[in-house]
């Protein structure tokens, strides 16, 4: 039976970097019925985005931040491990992702590739703070529908234009398209650097690259 407490459980047991409990519990929801995606995003993400402001309001300092980002790695591993197969087998599109250079940032671009891989898109990885032209290159050497670009700093959100004038540059910008996230990220600043499409979230980044396939 679904008992969403299960996922204020889990909330909890990554807030307090309980690694063991944490597993065990998202096993359990698993059982349970709960999709991986609900786990990530009505239970992990929100403890993530707690302890976010925690250390905005100076509640928790930066070791405990990186324990529970590296405790929501593991966990987001897991899940990825146990996600239901894409309902169809065929790809149908190819991304390239990554967070821009100058960031380290990936936890929110690693669950953007996980429900893209599972929803049938072939996805390749160039990491995080990844060179401007990394993106670039895995993008001509897959022939990719849609590159993705992740930032979670002020700062580095600028070389999301950058990258939006070397896609030019490179003269691939009549068959790739761009999407860019990241929470500091909004429809403006897409608008403004000139990327093809923004999503808040991991969900609808999904739903948007299957409509820009299409
Ligand atoms: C975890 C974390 C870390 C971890 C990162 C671990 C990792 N592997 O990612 C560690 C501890 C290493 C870290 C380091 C730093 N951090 Co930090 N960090 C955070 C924190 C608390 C949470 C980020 C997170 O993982 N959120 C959870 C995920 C699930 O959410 P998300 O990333 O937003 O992703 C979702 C959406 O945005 C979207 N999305 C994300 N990417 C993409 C891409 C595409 C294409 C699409 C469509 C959608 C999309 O989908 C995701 C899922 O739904 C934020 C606080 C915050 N409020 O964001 C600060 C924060 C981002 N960090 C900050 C800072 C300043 C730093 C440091 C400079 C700290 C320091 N003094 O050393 C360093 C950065 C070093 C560097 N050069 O990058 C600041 C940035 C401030 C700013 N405005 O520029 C923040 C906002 C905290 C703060 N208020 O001070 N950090």
């Amino acid at each position: 039976m679904k008992d969403e407490l299960i996922l204020q459980n889990i909330k909890e047991s990554l807030i307090n970097i309980e690694e063991e409990k944490c597993m065990n519990l998202m096993q359990d929801a698993l059982d349970d019925g709960f999709l991986p995606v609900e786990i990530i995003e009505e239970g992990l993400s929100p403890g993530m985005l707690s302890v976010g402001e925690q250390f905005e309001d100076g509640a928790v300092f930066l070791p405990q931040v990186m324990m529970v980002a590296a405790l929501m790695e593991k966990c987001v591993a897991f899940l990825n491990d146990n996600m239901p197969e894409s309902e169809a087998s065929k790809i149908h599109g190819i991304v390239v992702i990554g967070t821009v250079e100058g960031d380290v940032h990936d936890i929110g671009k690693n669950i953007v590739k996980v429900l893209l891989n599972v929803n049938g898109f072939e996805v390749h990885d160039v990491g995080r703070d990844a060179l401007l032209s990394k993106f670039i290159e895995k993008a001509k050497e897959v022939d990719a529908d849609i590159i993705a670009s992740s930032a979670l700093m002020t700062g580095t959100m600028e070389a999301m234009g950058d990258l939006e004038s070397e896609i030019k540059a490179a003269g691939i910008h009549d068959r790739v398209k761009t999407m860019v996230g990241g929470a500091p990220v909004t429809q403006y600043w897409a608008d403004k650097i000139g990327a093809d499409a923004y999503a808040e979230n991991a969900g609808e980044a999904v739903k948007l690259v299957s409509d820009m396939v299409k």
